[in-house]
């Protein structure tokens, strides 16, 4: 098999719900051969716990786990089982992203300072930590992949302090794929998806509005499912990219080449 993800151990960060991205990418991973390792974002009702549990059941995780980035414990927890667990690290997907409501409308310019910070952090610098603790477990050739979207590049009416964030994310995978690459082979990408329906999607006025954009003008003339970036993530953490590193690739439909 050419696409083959037998043998290697890779944590997952990011499922909320079916239609989040990050289950399209376990799902994808898990089909190519990997065992997986799941993080959710506890809350004091345990509601997402009992919902991504249930949801990723088939997919037999053999990690299952809380994760907070903005709890540096909790990325702690997170490592230590996974040396006691796996003992190394094939692979590590970043799919964590969250501003406030109330940044991603209106004006960039009305930014607050806490509302700048806490999207930074939990958007773009939660992967650093993650690489840093990862780093002694990695095994050669392991691969790291994020989430990103086209406003990092291009101002996109309301997506604003993401859009920084998103720039901010890249520039890291950029840094990142600098320092881990040396010593271990390890590669760190990021992925660019068109506009999907998710939950980090469905809150957002003007979604819809970027969605039948991409129907009429993309190149494939429709958006793209969580399923094909969940392929790309595993082309991504197999050795067929064994070449391939600080990247960001686009999974969008070709909507990006486009003039206007
Ligand atoms: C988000 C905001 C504005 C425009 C947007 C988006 N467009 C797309 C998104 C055009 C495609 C979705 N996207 C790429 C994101 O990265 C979304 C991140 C996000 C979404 C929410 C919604 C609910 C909330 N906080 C959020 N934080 C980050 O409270």
């Amino acid at each position: 098999m050419l696409l083959d993800l037998s043998n290697k151990k890779i944590l997952v960060t990011g499922i909320a719900n079916n239609r989040s991205i990050a289950w399209g990418i376990a799902q994808q991973l898990k089909a190519a051969g990997a065992e997986l390792g799941i993080t959710y974002l506890p809350d004091e009702k345990g509601r997402f716990e009992s919902k991504v549990r249930e949801l990723t059941s088939p997919l037999e995780p053999s990690l299952f786990l809380p994760l907070n980035v903005q709890d540096h414990s909790q990325l702690e927890e997170v490592f230590s089982s996974i040396a006691k667990k796996w003992g190394r690290l094939d692979g590590l997907v970043h799919c964590l992203a969250f501003a406030g409501k109330e940044e991603l409308i209106g004006d960039y310019s009305a930014t607050t300072a806490n509302g700048f910070s806490r999207a930074l952090e939990i958007s773009a610098y939660s992967l650093a930590p993650l690489c840093n603790l990862a780093k002694p477990y990695f095994s050669k050739g392991a691969g790291v992949i994020t989430l990103t979207y086209l406003g990092a590049d291009r101002a996109i009416p309301n997506y604003n302090v993401m859009g920084v964030a998103k720039a901010a994310l890249e520039a890291s995978v950029r840094y990142l794929s600098a320092e881990l690459g040396p010593e271990n082979q390890v590669r760190v990408n990021a992925i660019s998806a068109g506009p999907i329906r998710t939950l980090a999607s469905s809150a957002i006025g003007g979604i819809l509005d970027m969605i039948h954009n991409v129907e009429e003008k993309a190149p494939l003339r429709r958006t793209v499912t969580q399923l094909e970036v969940g392929n790309t993530a595993a082309f991504l953490l197999s050795d067929l990219a064994s070449g391939i590193s600080g990247q960001t690739i686009y999974v969008d439909s070709g909507y990006c080449i486009n003039g206007m």
